[in-house]
């Protein structure tokens, strides 16, 4: 496992978006009813958007818009010195030491007797992951409590959300991979391949329900409504993620809330949640929200920028999987800045013969290619490494209001490796 986490090269204030209304109180309402109701929804839609575009810009006052992000220096690495003074702190052994026996631990929460969907809802839990949620959060959790009182240990309810943060990464995996119909998956053949998607789909469920029960026995339920927001984040983001818009701006503010409800809600909540446990303060509380946000925001920055630098070996799956499905990120977003006319690409979702390979071209240089032709290369990877750069930058200067301590500064460190990850 540590040799795994050293392959990586070195190197909103979110508010929920406001429930809609019951079923029930919709048919008792009338057409016009109807109607109020849905003005209030899009009203509360358009907040709820101002405010997540805002929240995901904190960092960057007055940027709304695309434009703004781009960046016309060359980008450079922001955390490389740790801030208490103390050794250099590798955040894996740091944080592995409140980890051993991770992986055996979900199998025991998993209860299953059936041998087929044991076999299926055990496949991922075997190692083989980069366990960066279950790592964060037992380091913030250390950091917190360090802040606190002082205190040196982790508690069982911390670590349990450990394990809770990596069955539900894992239930949302398994489920993913039966809607993009993926293949492949840490470098072996996903769920939905070996055993069908139905199949998948249950297995997914069951993971997921393991883990609720397991969030349920901590008996503290603020950390369950934090945990369970998770849940709904990740259904919405998947489903912002099957739609798509038109306007320049909107698709880029779209991406950035599909980034946030997709990967950073989950960090985000994980990290809140043990500070909940930890320490009373809620300033402790929004600090560590506001670090997980930015990291987990910057980590699949990378993630949409490695879909076309790194070779589906290191990652484990097949590359340019996002253009595929037709998903423009970060770096297809910025080329088109550059190359407007990636714009009726985008809006076909790459769907015409060609658009994958012309879309990869836009964004990369392609060797052997024409000398007019290799000119039309955007810095689309760039820009998004840079945006990625700049969340890692505000979750050090929030992780950095914490006391001094080494998990502090395992965190800080952490943030350095998502930028410099290859897989
Ligand atoms: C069942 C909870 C649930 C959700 C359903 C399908 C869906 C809604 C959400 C999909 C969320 C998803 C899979 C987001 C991708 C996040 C991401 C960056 C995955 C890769 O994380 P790594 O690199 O993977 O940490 P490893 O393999 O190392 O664990």
């Amino acid at each position: 496992m540590a040799s795994c986490w050293w392959r990586w090269r070195r190197g909103c204030s979110w508010r929920p978006a406001a429930r809609s209304p019951g079923p029930g109180s919709l048919g008792r309402a009338g057409l016009s009813g109807l109607r109020a109701a849905a003005a209030a929804a899009a009203s509360r839609a358009q907040m709820s958007y101002f405010n997540l575009v805002k929240s995901l810009t904190s960092a960057f006052p007055n940027m709304y818009s695309i434009s703004r992000f781009h960046h016309v220096t060359p980008a450079v690495c922001c955390c490389s010195r740790t801030r208490s003074g103390e050794k250099y702190t590798d955040p894996f052994n740091l944080g592995w030491r409140d980890l051993k026996g991770l992986y055996e631990d979900i199998r025991k929460e998993l209860f299953i007797s059936t041998t087929e969907l044991k076999d299926m809802c055990e496949y991922y839990f075997d190692g083989k992951g980069k366990a960066f949620r279950p790592i964060i959060v037992v380091l913030m959790a250390r950091a917190c409590n360090i802040h606190h009182n002082n205190s040196r240990n982790v508690q069982a309810s911390q670590r349990a959300i450990a394990l809770i943060a990596e069955m539900i990464h894992t239930a949302s995996l398994v489920h993913d991979d039966v809607i993009d119909d993926a293949s492949s998956r840490r470098g072996k053949h996903t769920v939905n391949k070996i055993w069908g998607e139905k199949k998948a789909v249950l297995a997914g469920d069951l993971i997921l329900s393991a883990a609720s029960i397991a969030l349920a026995r901590i008996g503290n339920t603020t950390v369950v409504s934090i945990l369970t927001q998770v849940i709904e984040d990740l259904v919405r983001g998947e489903f912002l993620q099957l739609g798509s818009k038109e306007n320049e701006n909107e698709r880029f503010a779209h991406y950035l809330e599909k980034t946030f409800k997709k990967t950073a809600s989950l960090i985000a909540n994980s990290c809140k949640a043990v500070s909940v446990l930890g320490c009373p303060d809620p300033v402790v509380h929004e600090i560590a929200y506001q670090y997980g946000k930015n990291v987990g925001l910057a980590f699949q920055l990378i993630d949409d920028v490695l879909d076309f630098t790194s070779c589906s070996d290191r990652m484990g799956k097949p590359t340019s999987a996002d253009l595929k499905l037709g998903l423009a990120t970060g770096p297809v977003l910025f080329a088109c800045q550059q190359f407007p006319e990636m714009n009726a690409m985008i809006m076909r979702r790459f769907s015409s013969p060609g658009d994958v390979d012309r879309a990869r071209q836009y964004v990369l240089q392609v060797r052997g290619f024409q000398k007019e032709e290799r000119q039309q290369q955007s810095d689309g990877v760039q820009q998004t490494t840079y945006l990625a750069q700049r969340y890692c930058r505000e979750a050090v200067r929030e992780i950095s209001k914490l006391r001094p301590s080494p998990e502090r500064d395992a965190l800080i460190q952490l943030s350095e490796i998502v930028l410099t990850r290859d897989k």
